[in-house]
């Protein structure tokens, strides 16, 4: 038997064929996402057209560089596959420009500091603790080792931003940059506020809006595009995309920011990936994606009233995005007891620290809860509800194993309810 007919054109499943060991286990993860329910607020799950997309040849090419000026010939499709991506996600958030080859938020972050700062330069961001992200300046991360990073924080009494604080640390420390954007924050953010303490201090605004780029593309949440010279995305959280990381800026910084990001900080594109993007920024001028994106918010609305008549206690008090914090600074469970107990209840989650928490983060009093994966399998605000009821009968402790198991039941039906991805696996 020739190569080609074994290994790139096999009639059965090739992975089962080829690699039973790892089919055996995207079928196990499969089982496991259709099974249980997803609260992780930062996950989603993607549509099949995306999935397709990345799963294709077009991780076969190499195309360093950018359409229409790339290291390597036979780049005429890729170009046209990027230069989609490209106009569809300008057109879906009205920006100047963007860059679509960032392979994940990260990435996404370190192209727009290196191209917008100087080495050691000052930013002002949010503090890890109170809801920011690793890459908005941690010591152990790149960018609190490449860059000088101050934090602002929440007000503790109300969980919200102190923009007055944000304002007063900005003129201490007059920084070349303030971030705003975070990655457990429940309350809308105010980028015109954040822009005109920018303009006081002369600082650039960088926006990481991963958490809540479906919002912003779908008019749920204020868009940061017309206060912001920088904004950077996931596309695999609320916008519900491939796993990867976009930037966006004004035309005048755009030469600056693809030279970041190649030949600065990335090789070969990942194409297949970009393909997704591009899928994903065209399902998302749809009516569908923006009904989706307001349940989000809605299930969220249900699910925190149904946390608080539980007897928990969240940060800032609700929500007004697609998650929530809850606080266990009281509680004797901890965070990761909290994650531990959900799982067997068939609730996936994550701990979280929360503001004046007293426990390392590896163990945490916060557990964060989102519902961008519910909803996108169906739920209606009344299901987030009831899964809110489960949460607080789980959170309040004391559950014995046989009522886990009974919670865990119900979990199912909901999850049963709502399938997900039928024919793949067949
Ligand atoms: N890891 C992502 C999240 O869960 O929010 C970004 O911080």
């Amino acid at each position: 038997m020739k190569t080609s007919e074994t290994m790139l054109d096999s009639r059965e499943s090739a992975l089962r064929q080829m690699d039973p060991a790892v089919a055996d286990l995207v079928q196990a993860e499969l089982r496991r996402q259709q099974d249980n329910l997803e609260l992780i607020a930062s996950e989603n799950f993607t549509p099949r057209a995306v999935l397709e997309a990345v799963g294709s040849v077009l991780t076969n090419k190499y195309a360093e560089g950018y359409p229409n000026a790339r290291y390597y010939g036979g780049c005429e499709v890729v170009d046209e596959v990027e230069s989609l991506a490209i106009d569809r996600a300008r057109a879906l958030f009205g920006a100047e420009h963007v860059n679509v080859q960032p392979h994940a938020g990260s990435q996404a972050n370190h192209a727009a500091y290196f191209a917008a700062l100087e080495h050691g330069d000052t930013v002002l961001a949010m503090k890890l603790e109170h809801g920011g992200h690793l890459t908005h300046g941690l010591k152990s991360n790149f960018s609190g080792r490449e860059y000088t990073f101050h934090h602002y924080g929440l007000d503790e009494k109300t969980g919200r931003i102190d923009y007055d604080r944000v304002r007063e640390l900005a003129r201490q420390v007059r920084p070349r940059m303030i971030v705003a954007g975070a990655s457990a924050y429940p309350r809308e953010i105010d980028f015109a506020t954040f822009h005109e303490i920018c303009r006081e201090v002369d600082a650039v605004l960088m926006v990481d809006m991963a958490h809540i780029a479906g919002l912003v593309a779908a008019g749920v949440h204020q868009s940061p595009f017309p206060f912001t010279e920088w904004v950077t995305s996931t596309t695999h959280k609320t916008l519900g995309g491939p796993r990867g990381g976009v930037v966006f800026c004004r035309e005048r910084d755009a030469a600056a920011l693809d030279k970041a990001i190649f030949p600065g900080l990335q090789g070969g594109p990942l194409m297949h990936v970009i393909a997704g993007k591009a899928v994903c920024f065209h399902l998302a001028t749809r009516e569908e994606f923006r009904e989706r994106q307001r349940r989000t918010v809605a299930n969220a609305a249900a699910m925190a009233a149904a946390l608080l008549e539980g007897g928990m206690q969240l940060v800032s008090g609700g929500t007004d995005n697609h998650l929530m914090l809850v606080d266990l600074k009281e509680s004797e469970l901890t965070g990761k007891d909290a994650e531990d107990l959900l799982a067997k209840a068939g609730i996936t989650a994550n701990k979280n620290p929360v503001p004046g928490d007293h426990r390392p983060p590896a163990v945490a009093s916060g557990i964060r809860l989102g519902t961008p994966a519910i909803t996108t399998r169906g739920f209606q605000p009344s299901e987030a509800a009831e899964v809110g009821r489960i949460v607080a009968e789980v959170l309040r402790g004391g559950a014995s194993e046989e009522r886990l198991g009974e919670l865990r039941a119900r979990t199912c039906e909901l999850a049963e309810a709502h399938p997900i991805y039928e024919r793949l696996g067949e």
